[in-house]
């Protein structure tokens, strides 16, 4: 082992996961190649660690800082990470190609169990008609608070900037929506590939294949650019925990008939009233069905 570099513990943040082998931004900016020691346990960008450098330019990960909160998804088999620390999540959809709203459901449900801020940005708004139907579709998010902001990456993303002050933001969503692109305009050096789209799929093509974190101007505000994801599966959400996820149901949770009510057609169950009464839009409960039956 050289000798002539310093080799005591230094901690670092996580800016780059490539499986099991991570980059480490230290405190002078540089950054060190490092693999986890011991078993292999997931680390994600965000991830504030304390590293032994080895060899220069290399490290070992020591240990895992206590994390604020972690997005995660899973099935029966495995975990995987997408971000730790951050502390909010910007949806990205676009009319074209289409997106799924299962998909932004199940975004909200894992943001609202880590107590993570969620913001939906509608892209490619110069696709003036079908942005404007997608919109119609938004416009229940946007009356349950969440904020959705239609903007146009290749022309003008001005009205997200207000949002990014002060956060650590990951950007998430199905491929093809324009990611990369939001983030290329606003980290202009970090470059990230983007791609066309496949009409005749009407998919994006999975360009991004690593998450990486970016520093804003702001120091203290940096943002994550992450894969596309087709599926976001909540196995590690019990259903019992499941009808938290959705932010509306929270005043109507513990009136039901039933202590246990899983709001499934149980008699005098109160998410069911409030769904009569035009409170809960019907949508979400069947969204919430769904969620239970296939968790
Ligand atoms: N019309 C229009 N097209 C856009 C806009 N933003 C991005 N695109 C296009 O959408 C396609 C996909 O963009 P990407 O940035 O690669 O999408 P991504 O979400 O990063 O995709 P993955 O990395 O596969 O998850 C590219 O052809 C972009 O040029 C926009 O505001 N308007
Ligand atoms: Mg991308
Ligand atoms: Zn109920």
């Amino acid at each position: 082992m050289s000798t002539s570099h310093n080799t005591s513990r230094v901690t670092g943040q996580v800016i780059a996961a490539f499986g099991r082998h991570y980059e480490i931004e230290i405190p002078d900016k540089t950054t060190l190649s490092c693999v986890m020691r011991g078993k292999k346990t997931g680390l994600a960008c965000g991830d504030l660690v304390e590293i032994q450098p080895t060899t220069p330019g290399q490290g070992v990960i020591e240990k895992i800082q206590t994390r604020s909160t972690l997005l995660f998804r899973s099935d029966a088999f495995k975990e995987k990470i997408i971000a730790a620390n951050v502390s909010q999540i910007i949806i990205v959809v676009a009319a074209v190609p289409s997106f799924s709203e299962e998909l932004i459901n199940r975004c909200l449900v894992a943001a609202e169990s880590q107590g993570i801020r969620v913001i939906i940005v509608l892209n490619k708004a110069d696709l003036i008609e079908p942005t404007r139907i997608a919109a119609q579709r938004l416009s229940l998010y946007e009356s349950l608070g969440y904020p959705v902001i239609q903007l146009s990456a290749q022309q003008d993303i001005s009205l997200l900037q207000p949002y990014l002050n002060n956060n650590i933001s990951v950007l998430a969503g199905q491929s093809g929506m324009g990611k990369s692109t939001l983030l290329n305009v606003l980290v202009p050096e970090a470059k990230r590939a983007t791609a066309e789209i496949s009409v005749a799929l009407d998919s994006g093509c999975h360009t991004t294949t690593h998450t990486h974190l970016y520093h804003l101007n702001n120091s203290d505000s940096h943002i994550i650019d992450s894969p596309g994801i087709q599926e976001y599966g909540l196995h590690h959400i019990k259903n019992e925990s499941l009808a938290w996820g959705f932010i509306e149901f929270h005043p109507y949770i513990g009136q039901c008939k039933f202590n246990n009510c899983r709001h499934i057609g149980e008699p005098d169950c109160a998410l069911k009233i409030a769904v009569d009464e035009g409170k809960i839009d019907t949508r979400r409960l069947g969204f919430y069905h769904k969620l239970l039956l296939q968790n």
